[in-house]
Parts: C-alpha cells; structure tokens; sequence
C-alpha cells in the first residue's frame, strides 16, 4: 500500500527547476571538496515529528491528517513503520532517528512495554534489511511519562532512577541490534525549577553515574555507537544542566566522560541559549566533541523551541562551514528535528519541508566549501593573530614568558592598537559568495 501516493521518489531538478517536489540544490552524487553531497550531508528523518506527533499544542487539539489516523496501539505503531520507510525511500534519505516510545507504545510495566518495543525494533530491522536504510541513531524519551516530572537521571526518587536505567539498558539494546551509529541523552527534564527543593550535587552526580552505567553497558554488549549529549538550555525545565555545549563540554570533563561522549548540537537550542547555532558547533569543534547535528531552526520573535524545518541559508551556511573545518561529522549526521507547522496538517507537507531543509544545507554546503577553498576568513584569521608567530608573541604560546618577562618586555613600550577587525568587509565577502556562488 502507499502511504504518500501524490508523491514520486523526489529528484534533482536544479536551480532552475520550478517542481515543489524536486531538490534545486541536493544532488546527492555531487562532489564537493572530495565527497559527494550524500556522504557530506548524512541527513536523517526524525520520526517522531514526521510519524508520532499529531499537531497538539499547549492550545490546541492534535489536528494532523495521517494515512495512519484511525489505527491504534500497536497497529499503529506498525502503519507508521511502513508509511516511514515509504517516506525515507521517497525523499532519499538514508537515516533516521527515534526516540523508544516514538515507534510502539507503552504498557502497564516496563516488561510490557519492552515487549511491544520488541516486536516494532524486528519489523524495523527487516525494513532496514531490504531497503538499506540505517540509524543514525536512537534515544531514551524519559520526559514525557508523568514518571519523570521531577527528571530521570536527576530524579530526587531511586525508583525513578532505577526505572531509568534500565530503559537506557533496553535503549542500548536495541542501538546494537539496529546498528545505531549514535546513541543520545537529551536531558528533558535533568534540570531544576527551584533551587529551594534542589540538591543540584547529587543531581549532577547522579546524572553522571547514569552516564557511565552506560559505556559499561555498552562495552558489555559491545555496542560501538557514539555517545553523545544534546545540549539545550531551558524547557522543559527553566534550567538544565546541559545548558549549552560550553557547559556539556565542563559536565563531560569534571566527570571523566570527555572521551566517550561527544555532542549532539541543534540548532534552535542554539538560539535558546543565546548562541548561534554556529557558535555551538565551533565551541564542540575546537574541544573535538562535534559529533552530530539536529537540523532545525527557532523563530527570533518566538521564545520557545519552534522546531522549525531550516531555510535559512545564512545560518546553514555558516553551519556547514564550521562542519567542514571539522573534517566532516564522521558517525554523526544532519537529523532534521523539525516539524511542520500546525497549519500544514496535510501529508505532501512533510514532503515539503524536508525538500527546503535538504536544499537549504546543499546550497549551503556549497557556498561553504567555496569559503573554505578560497580560504575567505582563514587568510584574514592568520593575519590577525601573526604576532603570536614570534618574538614575544611566540614566547607567550610556547609557555616561555612570565608576568615578570612580560613587564620586562612592555613596561616602556606605548601600546595602540590602530589594526581594524574588518567586520563589515568580511560580511560583505560572506553575501558575494551566499549569492554568487553556483
Ligand atoms: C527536544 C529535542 C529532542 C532531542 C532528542 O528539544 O531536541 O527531540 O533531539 O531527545
Ligand atoms: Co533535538
């Protein structure tokens, strides 16, 4: 049966193309500085704003029109199976990325709801196995239970912690059967309302305990995915201890888990901290834990995370440009963690947005490349910080000099700094290339 039967396999048609359901920009067997756009780009569908979410919002009921809508429990949850590897096979994706109760749904106890997991993990194993799609990775969701109002691994109740390691534990399990090639904690709810009921130590120790259960798991199955952590600043909680990859990156490090996580950077999230999105790839790039990406965009007049699908260019641009500087996201890929708007309740919609999503970071992949080759900023960089290339400049980054030597070296010297930082011609190099680059 076809889920999407108004939709062909969407093709590249090129700039000039006026079909909506054509990529104008991805052509996936295009080579850009050495790989082809698909090997770059690695784009994932999430499944659950593709497949499980249904349009409710804090106002409103669920309004999305499904080809699966009238289904339920389990039946449900394979439809969705069948419909997503029609979507994947349409769009030309290769990944995608679930969270566990994204693909079947809850019972009474954990045993139960294992055993619904089960039998949806298998029929999606046998559909990877014919269509050759793979997981980018798969996620725990301990936010959404009533369970976890007060958190999971920061939970102040043991039996909410114990509850959530062992779905870590059957999450891992189903990582190594799939061959994820990730595994992610978001902490939804690891955060704090009030400091007035909170032991913000012991949560982070906790936390950090749930972390390393977790490679010790791993290394018993021997799952080899990476680890990584999705960063967010705010909501559910007002404050989460992921806050953004700056403050990941510390927890990592104080925890000795530095070297088996890397970071899971999204957008939106991004915006929410008060970041760019391309601020936060270039923070996890220099530590060496840049390892995926959530494909998505914020709305600057909204506060909240909109999930948007991402069309501008500017910021994917960007984005892609600190990617390639970091040699590629290796295991790690694009997963567009976006949603269709609540007003585009219908099927080809979804088609829609990842179309634009797709097109938005091919073309700015291509502009990036473009910057990296010329070596745009990368000139301007080096000649910005050539003091430190020798005399006292050297002294300092080789360790040499001291307070003492500096105040010997400077104490004379009138010091101006009359060398401009060139903003504006280095943004106006930027939009000649966004436009003009083919
Ligand atoms: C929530 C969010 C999550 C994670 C996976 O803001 O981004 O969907 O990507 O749990
Ligand atoms: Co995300």
């Amino acid at each position: 049966m076809a889920y999407f039967p108004e939709v062909k396999r969407i093709q590249y048609e090129g700039r000039k193309s006026t079909n909506p359901l054509a990529f104008k920009h991805y052509n996936p067997s295009e080579v850009v500085l050495g790989k082809t756009m698909e090997e770059h780009l690695r784009f994932a569908v999430s499944y659950w704003h593709t497949f499980t979410l249904s349009g409710s919002d804090p106002f409103g009921l669920p309004n999305m029109i499904r080809p699966w809508d009238g289904y339920s429990g389990l039946d449900l949850a394979k439809k969705r199976v069948e419909a997503a590897f029609e979507f994947f096979e349409k769009m030309g994706v290769n990944y995608f990325c679930f969270h566990d109760r994204d693909i079947a749904p809850e019972g009474d106890t954990l045993r139960e709801t294992n055993k619904n997991l089960d039998v949806i993990v298998s029929m999606i194993r046998e559909y990877m196995k014919s269509s050759g799609k793979k997981l980018l990775w798969n996620t725990q969701n301990m936010f959404s239970n009533p369970r976890f109002a007060h958190g999971a691994g920061t939970s102040p109740e043991a039996d909410v912690f114990a509850y959530a390691a062992a779905q870590v534990k059957k999450g891992l399990e189903v990582a190594l059967e799939l061959g994820a090639e990730n595994y992610v904690f978001w902490g939804g709810r690891e955060g704090y309302e009030t400091l007035l009921n909170t032991d913000m130590k012991l949560e982070l120790d906790n936390q950090a305990r749930l972390f390393h259960m977790a490679c010790d798991y791993a290394d018993e199955i021997g799952f080899k995915g990476q680890f990584l952590i999705e960063p967010k600043p705010k909501e559910p909680t007002k404050h989460q201890y992921d806050f953004d990859a700056a403050s990941a990156i510390a927890f990592l490090k104080t925890y000795d888990l530095d070297k088996r996580f890397k970071l899971n950077l999204e957008a939106n999230h991004a915006t929410l901290a008060g970041h760019t999105f391309e601020h936060e790839l270039y923070v996890s790039r220099i530590h060496g834990m840049l390892g995926s990406v959530d494909a998505n965009q914020g709305d600057p007049l909204l506060g909240w995370d909109t999930d948007e699908f991402p069309t501008d260019m500017y910021s994917a641009t960007l984005a892609m440009y600190q990617i390639l500087k970091n040699g590629g996201l290796h295991s790690g890929g694009l997963n567009f963690d976006a949603k269709v708007r609540r007003a585009s309740m219908t099927p080809i919609d979804l088609f829609y947005g990842h179309v634009v999503g797709m097109d938005t970071f091919a073309r700015g992949l291509k502009v990036a490349a473009k910057l990296v080759e010329d070596k745009v900023f990368d000139q301007f960089i080096e000649e910005r910080y050539k003091s430190y290339q020798s005399g006292i400049g050297q002294d300092i980054v080789s360790g040499k000099a001291t307070l003492k030597s500096l105040e010997d070296y400077i104490i004379d010297k009138p010091v101006t700094v009359t060398t401009s930082g060139r903003q504006e011609l280095l943004l106006a190099k930027l939009n000649q290339y966004l436009l003009e680059v083919e």
